[in-house]
């Protein structure tokens, strides 16, 4: 799916801004069809940004349901020849679309765009009534999936077993726009070299064809000059004296696709890309034909009051202190990321593993709710439904991310139970169909403890293993010299078992900011630091180790609970993203002399 684009032939127009904004607390809104008329509410509230904590209102904030965004919205008059369209980058986790009385969109995936063309619901030079109906809901047939409950005193109640907020709203931006009738509708870029000539082999998928046109291509480098041209809907250009795109260097050139017809100009679009290429061999990882060592954290959209808005001025702040820290490399744990964050790790050269919203599939974490004794693959739980949401998923995140250079490697689901009878069947289709639907890049799944090199059953199906270990904080708490040797002891056990690279998607400890301690004391700076001290000799130690992703990068925000003191801690920056110990002692390993 392309993003909108301003071009010779088309427009743009932001939607962003404030927006009427009405709560559905008795679940009335659709049958009522709140779109129909304007909304009884005073409350406004502002695209892109989570809604929950912008009001000092426990009911908005701890809602489940709907609520509802409207606006009206001009049409230039100027697109009287033109295809109109509204897309949003995501709704969190469904959305609905209205054109005045009409429904035009629907969508369900919190972290994915989706668009429709309204021209035939609006009138160019004229204004419409745009209503969004946003649902927080997760439930079974969800990605991420949930349970509503009623609480003992009448209240429903969201739960899921997942470990961050369940933020929603409108997170990032909306757009109306206008296309030609015949135009580009999706471009494939796979890119590859051979001494320092590159390969560029593309598809463009035209929409709205009248089969007479004519499709040319051009490569156009950093600077705008063209350095390949070609014509057709498929082909290969070769690039010579190739930039390649590299860790740290994120060289971009544009494939230029015109769409003509008579000899006229019709549609054209810009698509950046870099040229790279990703390949696993024996137990490495190798970007361009080099082994990379990954270092960096696993993320969160996240921050005071706007929640998983997305805000440039912040995201711009997340990677000067990933430069200044010295990562390389994130994953956007647990879910996809803002469109925009994608396009800048690209300009910026960083790498990032890329990860579908399937948490919290795994019955063992129930545990923490009293529930013990659950079945994860089971028809209250992970079943059909959830699994078809989980295909979806992934369509959605490689049709939206396979041009991105930055990304190298594919998550499609993190601590899933992988052990479990039936954890096999339901991992093994989807691995293929992301293979399928993209085989240029390794495929993984994140693991936890449980999920040994001995009880899982899927491991051998991934490219990669992508293991999260807390050995020193939920287990062997305070106690690192234990800890270090049965850390050690399993990643040999992995090593030797499969001689796959391994990737430390996670290990961390939640750590109070200022709260220090002569002892090996949990919660302390002194703390973190010495346990990420420790896993990083382990590291050292264990050639098959290719990579190392702190858990988190910043405090976030979670649900509830006795485990968690206003969110999770375990960030080496606090949540408004000041520096702990950790972030210094990271900041000597990935800058400095030590470390692979
Ligand atoms: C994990 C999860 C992550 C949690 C983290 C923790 O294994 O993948 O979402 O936040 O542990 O801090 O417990």
């Amino acid at each position: 799916m392309l993003k909108q684009q301003n071009s010779p032939t088309r427009e743009i127009i932001n939607l962003d801004g404030l927006y009427h904004f009405k709560v559905d607390t008795d679940r009335r809104g659709l049958t009522e069809q709140w779109q129909r008329s304007r909304l009884e509410t005073t409350l406004e509230m502002a695209v892109p940004a989570s809604y929950n904590d912008v009001f000092a209102n426990k009911a908005i904030r701890d809602h489940v349901g709907w609520v509802w965004y409207q606006q009206d919205i001009h049409v230039p008059r100027g697109w009287k020849d033109e295809r109109i369209h509204i897309r949003l980058e995501s709704a969190t986790h469904e959305g609905r679309v209205f054109v005045n009385d009409a429904l035009v969109a629907e969508h369900s995936g919190g972290y994915t765009p989706f668009s429709a063309d309204i021209t035939d619901h609006v009138e160019p030079g004229s204004t419409f009534r745009l209503s969004i109906a946003v649902n927080n809901e997760l439930t079974q047939e969800t990605i991420p999936p949930g349970t509503i409950n009623v609480t003992a005193a009448g209240r429903r109640e969201q739960r899921y077993l997942h470990d961050f907020y369940n933020y929603a709203g409108i997170h990032r931006s909306i757009w109306l726009y206008s296309t030609p009738a015949m135009r580009v509708e999706d471009i494939t870029v796979v890119t590859g070299f051979e001494g320092p000539t590159g390969s560029v082999d593309y598809r463009v998928d035209v929409a709205g064809s009248t089969g007479r046109e004519q499709i040319l291509v051009k490569v156009l480098d950093a600077l705008g000059e063209e350095v390949a041209a070609g014509e057709g809907a498929e082909g290969r250009l070769s690039i010579p004296n190739v930039n390649l795109w590299k860790p740290g260097q994120g060289y971009l050139y544009d494939l230029e696709v015109a769409v003509h017809e008579n000899g006229q100009l019709v549609d054209v679009y810009r698509q950046p890309f870099g040229v790279r290429t990703v390949e696993i061999r024996g137990a490495q990882f190798l970007i361009n034909s080099e082994p990379f060592y990954f270092t960096g954290f696993g993320m969160h959209e996240d921050h005071v009051t706007i929640g998983k808005g997305h805000s440039s001025a912040l995201m711009v702040n997340d990677f000067q202190l990933l430069e200044w820290v010295g990562a390389n490399s994130f994953r956007t744990s647990h879910y996809p990321y803002s469109e925009e964050v994608m396009d800048f790790a690209d300009r910026h050269g960083i790498v990032v593993i890329d990860e579908t919203a399937a948490v919290g599939m795994n019955a063992a974490f129930a545990g923490f709710f009293g529930e013990g004794g659950k079945k994860t693959y089971a028809e209250d739980f992970v079943n059909d439904a959830t699994a078809a949401s989980h295909r979806r998923a992934i369509q959605e995140l490689v049709a939206r991310d396979k041009n991105h250079p930055s990304v190298v490697l594919w998550s499609i689901a993190n601590e899933p139970d992988i052990s479990e009878a039936g954890a096999r069947d339901y991992f093994l289709p989807l691995a293929a169909l992301t293979r399928e639907l993209d085989p240029t890049r390794p495929v993984g799944l994140v693991s936890e403890l449980r999920g040994t090199p001995e009880a899982n059953t899927v491991s051998d199906l991934f490219d990669v293993l992508m293991l999260n270990r807390y050995y020193g904080w939920y287990t062997q708490t305070g106690d690192l010299e234990s800890a270090e040797l049965v850390l050690e002891e399993e990643l040999l056990k992995w090593q030797e078992k499969y001689a796959k690279p391994i990737i430390i998607t996670e290990y961390g400890a939640d750590t109070m900011s200022g709260l220090h301690s002569l002892y090996d004391q949990p919660w302390s700076e002194e703390y973190q630091a010495a346990f990420l001290d420790m896993y990083h000799r382990v590291f050292d130690r264990v050639d098959a180790v290719v990579g190392e992703h702190v858990w988190n990068f910043a405090d976030f925000q979670t649900s509830k609970g006795i485990i968690r003191v206003d969110g999770n801690k375990k960030g080496a920056f606090t949540r408004d993203r000041r520096p702990k110990a950790a972030a210094h002692l990271l900041r000597r390993r990935w800058t400095g002399e030590s470390g692979k």
